[in-house]
Parts: structure tokens; sequence; C-alpha cells
């Protein structure tokens, strides 16, 4: 009888069986489900409550149409004088501390050892986009990055290490788990646009995505 894994065999390193490879990003469908889903969303509850989401303003002034905060050590914000990780709100409190919730789906999925130090909150109402960027004002951009997505679905698109070259789309739904490494990490990428009502998870309705850094 076969025990071991057969040659050739990719052996999953926990209990996650499918995931599905975008342009070098690993999306793992459903990864997350109800009762988990909503443990983290009232553990983003008390973080919003402790350091609100505010609108961040471009370098060039235009408010972006996603909301924001952090938790952990260090968070993402950006205003007139550019983006940056700081360790303070905008209005001068530190960070909350990242969720234990938060912190589990980290380590399940990051395929590292260390922990992260930053966790940003986006959320995004019905008409809110995210247009395609890079994420590269982390300190060691060999990190990997975590994404979690909750409430209504959302169309992510992902291209290539260069602006303009061709790009892949997919739709991420409520409890997806998307790991970013390897080349994928200095992937162009941003979200389009949501699908409202395709998920009872928030009862005011949008998207909130987290995502799982090593920023300094
Ligand atoms: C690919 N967030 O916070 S999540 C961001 O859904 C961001 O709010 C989007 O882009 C969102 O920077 C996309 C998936 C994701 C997150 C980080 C990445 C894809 C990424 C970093 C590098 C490459
Ligand atoms: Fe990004």
């Amino acid at each position: 009888m076969q025990t071991g894994p057969i040659e050739g065999e990719i052996v999953m390193s926990g209990s996650e069986a499918s995931s599905i490879e975008i342009n070098g990003a690993r999306l793992f469908p459903g990864a997350l489900g109800n009762a988990a889903q909503i443990a983290i969303v009232n553990a983003l509850r008390k973080v919003a409550s402790d350091a609100p989401l505010f609108h961040p303003e471009t370098a060039r002034g235009q408010k972006m149409s996603v909301r924001m905060t952090s938790a952990g050590s260090l968070g993402w914000v950006s205003d007139r004088r550019g983006y940056r990780y700081e360790p303070t709100h905008p209005q001068g409190m530190s960070w909350p501390g990242i969720p234990s919730e938060v912190l589990d789906v980290w380590h399940r999925f990051s395929g590292v050892d260390r922990a992260p130090d930053s966790c940003l909150i986006n959320y995004y109402g019905p008409k809110a986009r995210m247009g395609l960027h890079q994420d590269r004002d982390e300190a060691d951009l060999t990190w990997p990055v975590v994404s979690i997505s909750l409430g209504d679905d959302a169309l992510f698109r992902i291209g290539g290490q260069t602006r303009g070259g061709p790009t892949q789309s997919v739709w991420l739904s409520s409890g997806d788990v998307v790991v970013l490494a390897g080349a994928a990490r200095l992937a162009y990428h941003g979200i389009d646009r949501l699908r409202p009502g395709t998920s009872t998870l928030l009862p005011q309705g949008g998207r909130i995505n987290v995502t799982l850094r090593v920023a300094g």
C-alpha cells in the first residue's frame, strides 16, 4: 500500500486542501468558514472603534474611495506628504494590537515563522474601488502578504511587475484568503468593483479586506 507522497505529488503543509494560482498569487477559496469570518469582523469592529476608519488622501490631494485603518506596531497612511508606514493613527493614537483571530490566519497561510507587524483594514462601500498599484512601502519586500476578504464579492485584478502588461481577473468572495509571495509580491493589482448584495456578513453591506504584512 502506498503511504508517503507519490513522486511529483504536491504535499500541503497544513490542512489547506484546494487553492488556485492566479498570476503567481495563491487563492484559497472559502478558506474561512462563517463562524471564523464573524469572529474576525467582531474583532475588527473593536479595532475601528479605537482607531477610526479614515479616507486616505493621495499625494495629489485626491481622497481614496476606500476607508482604512490599521492594527499592529505599524499602520499604512497616505496624505499630501506621501505613502508610508507610521507607528500612530493620523489622529495621534497608537494602533490597536492585531487581533488573535487575524494572526491565526497569517500563521495558517503565510508559510513563514515570524509574526506580521502590520494589519491594514480596507473598507469598501458599494462604489469604492482601488486602482492598479504595487505594494512597495515595506522595508523588506521578500516577506509574503496575506489578504482576507470579508463581505461582498469584489473583482480583483492582478498583472505582472510592470504597469501596462496583461492582467487576469478573479472574483474574491467572503472567507477567501490570498497569499502573495515570490514574484507575485511585486505584481500590479487592484479592485475594479464590488458586486453589492452578494454577502450577508456585513449588515450594512460593503466589503472589508485585511492585509497582513511584515512592514518594518
Ligand atoms: C498583490 N488591497 O491593501 S487584496 C492593498 O482587496 C490592496 O483591498 C486589495 O491591494 C483589497 O494594498 C487587494 C489582495 C492583495 C493584497 C496585497 C498584495 C494583492 C496583492 C500585495 C502584492 C501583490
Ligand atoms: Fe495592494
